[in-house]
């Protein structure tokens, strides 16, 4: 048996790469569970709401979004009687796991983390802006601004990818659809599976694999060269679950292209215009070479049209799923309960039999 964990952040409405790069494939996995046949995965889908602390957010703010996201998942098609969808922070040995997995992490893995290093250098970047455009004294050091940036940063942030491998390692999930921004973060898992198996002398974990979606990634709408993203502060950056045909239209027609005439794939000399089929294959189940090669003769502006359309039929039966499934939220928590209900009796027997290992209460 297959079993699948993935998570998504409850940091706002998804956009269209968290549909293309993650949600239509856990979608998907569950059509090949409904063939039938002798090997039925185990899906677990959580709107991972303890990840999205580690940026400060107002708590009201966050309980919706966490809401939110749920309602956005099953409105995607996440089945609720297929796959077993829930809120992290309702299944406490998410967190006991975590600090006994964070008991047994050297730092050093944690340090070489390419997320951590790249958030570490961005906030190094603002502290150097803001220090030099205040710093008058000669003396002024690198040094301090390093420790400052760091002093900036948050544990949890730094600790995230444990958070990580123990909600994988909890459910003992055989196979992990992400991202490839995600792919270091499985292999610290990994590493900790085997590091926990010499700690304890025991072969308790499973080792996950990871499962690299298709669609690797959908990049901004307005710098190609970036990824999408929920919490871009530019909306017209990004097409969300909830944009009306006419936003979408009105996003994809603004997006940079280049003056080269015809269309083709390639994303290094024409980052926006892959970019753009890149979207149209996603959603037309092809890929994005072939899509070049069928369309090679239109403008750009024909291309964006075509790419619209795509988009539009695809979201718009979404977002009116949405729009509706938001107006019952008792149905919503509902599903919930009984879903939560199902990963907790998993989790916690799973726990149990990590804390008689390292000598603790469960
Ligand atoms: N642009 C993207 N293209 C393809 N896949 C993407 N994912 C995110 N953006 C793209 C995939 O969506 C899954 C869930 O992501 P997440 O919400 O847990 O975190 P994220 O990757 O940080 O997503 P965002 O939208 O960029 O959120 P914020 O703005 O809050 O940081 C992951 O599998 C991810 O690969």
């Amino acid at each position: 048996i297959k079993r699948v964990f993935s998570g998504i952040q409850p940091t706002g409405v998804p956009q269209l790469g968290n549909y293309l790069g993650s949600i239509k494939n856990w979608v998907d996995l569950q059509k090949d569970q409904s063939a039938g046949g002798d090997n039925p995965h185990e899906l677990f889908y959580s709107v991972v709401d303890l990840h999205a602390l580690t940026i400060p957010r107002d708590p009201k703010q966050l309980q919706k979004e966490t809401f939110e996201m749920a309602a956005a998942l099953i409105a995607c098609g996440i089945d609720p009687n297929k796959s077993v969808l829930f809120r992290q922070s309702a299944v406490a040995a998410h967190s006991q796991l975590y600090w006994a997995l964070g008991c047994i992490t050297p730092v050093g893995w944690l340090n070489r983390m390419t997320q951590w290093k790249s958030k570490l250098q961005q906030q190094q970047q603002q502290q150097v802006e803001s220090a030099e455009s205040m710093v008058t004294e000669s003396n002024f050091s690198r040094l301090n601004v390093h420790s400052n940036a760091a002093q900036g940063l948050l544990t949890g942030l730094f600790t995230y990818p444990v958070l990580m491998a123990a909600d994988v390692l909890l459910y003992k999930a055989t196979h992990v659809p992400v991202g490839e921004d995600q792919v270091q973060h499985l292999e610290f898992a990994r590493d900790l599976v085997a590091h926990f198996n010499k700690q304890y002398k025991k072969k308790h974990f499973v080792l996950p694999t990871v499962m690299l979606t298709p669609s690797k990634r959908i990049m901004s709408l307005k710098d190609p060269l970036r990824k999408m993203s929920k919490s871009d502060p530019n909306e017209q950056a990004r097409i969300t679950l909830n944009d009306t045909d006419d936003q979408i239209a009105r996003k994809i027609k603004k997006a940079p292209t280049d003056s080269i005439s015809g269309i083709t794939f390639d994303p290094g000399a024409r980052p926006g215009v892959s970019n753009l089929l890149s979207i149209y294959a996603a959603l037309r189940d092809t890929d994005p070479e072939s899509a070049a090669l069928a369309m090679q003769s239109l403008s750009n502006a024909q291309l964006k049209e075509a790419v619209a359309e795509a988009v539009i039929s695809s979201l718009s039966p979404i977002r009116e799923e949405l729009r509706r499934l938001l107006g019952d939220q008792e149905h919503i928590e509902r599903i919930l309960g009984e879903n939560e209900a199902k990963a907790q009796q998993v989790a916690s027997a799973n726990w149990k039999e990590i804390a008689k290992c390292i000598g603790i209460s469960a």
